[in-house]
């Protein structure tokens, strides 16, 4: 991946600033996972609205996996912790996973 690259200059200085680097993070679908569980994580912790939620699950559901968001490596990183978490206190299998945007 190669990142995009601005350049700044000045009459003394050359300032290189990249781009933070993306991660998309991948709901994956499980035969065990409620439907209702689904929705609520997506809207608490990905802040969808209760429609685009109700979608991105559907979406999931039917195809195995489903983009739910991209965000830099902290953010990503830490949502998926806490689907990990969400579903570890809820038992339920629910599985996420960062794929380089
Ligand atoms: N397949 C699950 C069911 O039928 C629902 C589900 C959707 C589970 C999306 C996980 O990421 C998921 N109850």
């Amino acid at each position: 991946m190669e990142p995009r690259v601005r350049e700044k200059s000045s009459s003394k200085t050359t300032e290189k600033l990249k781009e933070p680097e993306q991660f998309k993070v991948i709901l994956l679908n499980d035969d065990y996972t409620s439907m209702d569980f689904v929705v609520e994580i997506l809207m608490t912790i990905f802040h969808k609205s209760e429609s685009d939620a109700a979608k991105i699950m559907l979406d999931v559901h039917k195809k195995g996996k489903g983009l739910v968001g991209i965000y830099t490596w902290d953010i990503a990183a830490t949502k998926v912790e806490q689907v990990h978490a969400a579903a570890r206190a809820n038992e339920f299998p629910l599985c996420c996973v960062v794929e380089p945007a």
